[in-house]
């Protein structure tokens, strides 16, 4: 093994069971393509294309040319009162992308941190237009927006919020989740049942009074919670209830834009506009942390209507618009244009789905669900012990079937590669069918 104990010990790793990690450690050393490197020797296949990040694969090389220049160029440029050319390049590209009425981007270093700013864009956009009694936020159970206060006070994943109940944002409320097995159960694509759960938006309204919100966020697919695709609707009714209340709606697309559905932005797939998308992890294809936040132009405009001199907007990061970051998002962009990315996982949908359904009669397993190039396969838990099976089929996976898996709890993810090949989509289907047929 490559890392020490004490090295081993050193570090706490996040959302992780550390203990039980560290008396068999899977350490990676090194990636290319579709592949990572292990530390004793071996190439393990990435089913979840990093952590829904590296959609054109590991180092790819447009990425990391793009990266080495500009680190001995401009390693560092200080983004306050200053700019440098490569953040300008990266916004006019992502807002070139995008729906048309957006128009501006924030720079971030993370999903979270571009939750936590659209919130604090939503807040300061209704002051700014005098409608300072605008403060309540709306999430939605089993969403999920980070782990920073705003993000963790809006998500609905609850064991990221037992631990920090009282600490949670004041004045947030959440929709129900979208998830009904009674109704859909191992539905392909996108639920014919549930548009009707978005009324509980309307509820909301009701009960404070629409004119008291401030957002509404939601994730157009909740990733991270195990896939729930919206149903037919839901998505359009969110939107006919923001729009009549004045509240703004937030898409959450860090894990749904750049392709992972199909287009750029998932807001372009469902045709449903919001007033602010997040995003980070495909921005730069995984390579640099980064994150942004688009807004309409009517919220840019809101804010610049003081002295030209003074600050607009009194929040950023150290970090934000890092140039290194920035250039590995060009690069990025610019590889997904020149290979027809989008194109590419719009065309491996079908197949995804084939193979993804071919656990629906599993015996351990309850629901399958997906929408592009988004899956889950979740299997019953062992009686007294969540987690257990899952957690099986990931150590298995990776020792003995040299395949690298992502599972929360006991449903396994997918994010394959966004330029997969359909044969290697069909390979990691059929190793983890093996292990599964191989546990109680
Ligand atoms: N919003 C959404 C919709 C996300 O999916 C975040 C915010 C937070 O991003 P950062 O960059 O701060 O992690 C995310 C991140 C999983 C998994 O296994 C999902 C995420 C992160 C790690 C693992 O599904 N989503
Ligand atoms: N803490 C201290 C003491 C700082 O000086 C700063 C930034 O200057 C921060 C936190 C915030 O760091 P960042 O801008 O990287 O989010």
């Amino acid at each position: 093994m490559t890392v020490s104990a004490a090295a081993l010990e050193a570090y706490w790793m996040p959302f992780t069971a550390n203990r039980d990690y560290k008396k068999k450690p899977r350490v990676i050393v090194g990636a290319k393509g579709h592949y990572y490197h292990t530390d004793d020797g071996r190439k393990v296949y990435d089913s979840f294309s990093g952590l829904w990040t590296s959609g054109i694969g590991h180092c790819h090389p447009k990425i990391v040319e793009a990266v080495q220049k500009q680190v001995a160029t401009l390693d560092y440029s200080l983004g306050f009162q200053a700019g440098h050319d490569r953040v300008f390049e990266l916004a006019e590209k992502v807002v070139a992308l995008a729906p048309e009425p957006f128009t501006q981007i924030f720079f971030t270093n993370s999903g979270s941190e571009s939750v936590d700013t659209a919130l604090k864009i939503a807040l300061a956009y209704h002051r700014a237009r005098g409608e300072g009694h605008r403060t309540r936020l709306i999430g939605r159970e089993r969403g999920y927006h980070g782990v920073n206060f705003g993000g963790m006070s809006v998500g609905g994943m609850s064991p990221n919020r037992k631990a920090f109940g009282s600490s949670l944002l004041p004045g947030v409320d959440h929709m129900r989740h979208t998830w009904d097995l009674e109704h859909n159960c191992k539905v392909r694509g996108l639920p014919a049942w549930g548009a009707h759960l978005a009324d509980d938006l309307e509820r909301l309204c009701a009960l404070h009074d629409g004119g008291n919100i401030a957002a509404v966020i939601v994730d157009p697919v909740a990733g991270s919670t195990g896939v729930l695709p919206p149903p037919v609707g839901y998505l359009e009714k969110l939107r006919e209830t923001c729009d009549r209340h004045g509240i703004l709606l937030i898409f959450d697309e860090v894990i749904t834009a750049f392709g992972r559905i199909g287009t750029a932005f998932g807001a372009q797939r469902f045709g449903v506009n919001p007033d602010i998308i997040t995003m980070a992890k495909g921005l730069t294809n995984g390579v640099i942390p980064m994150g942004g936040v688009m807004v309409q132009e009517k919220i840019y405009q809101a804010f610049m209507q003081g002295p030209e001199s003074a600050v607009e907007l009194f929040h950023g990061y150290t970090y934000s618009g890092h140039p290194v970051a920035a250039a590995a998002g060009v690069a990025a962009l610019n590889a997904y244009e020149e290979e027809g990315t989008f194109e590419q996982s719009r065309s491996l949908e079908a197949h995804f789905e084939e193979v993804l359904h071919s656990f629906d009669n599993h015996p351990l397993v309850k629901d399958v669900r997906n929408f592009g190039l988004m899956g889950s396969v979740e299997m019953e838990s062992r009686p007294g012990a969540p987690g257990a099976r899952g957690m099986e089929v990931h150590k298995k996976c990776f020792w003995e079937e040299d395949l690298v898996l992502r599972n929360g709890m006991d449903a396994i993810q997918f994010s394959p590669f966004l330029n997969s090949k359909p044969d290697d989509m069909t390979m990691t289907m059929e190793k983890i069918r093996k292990v599964m047929d191989g546990l109680d």
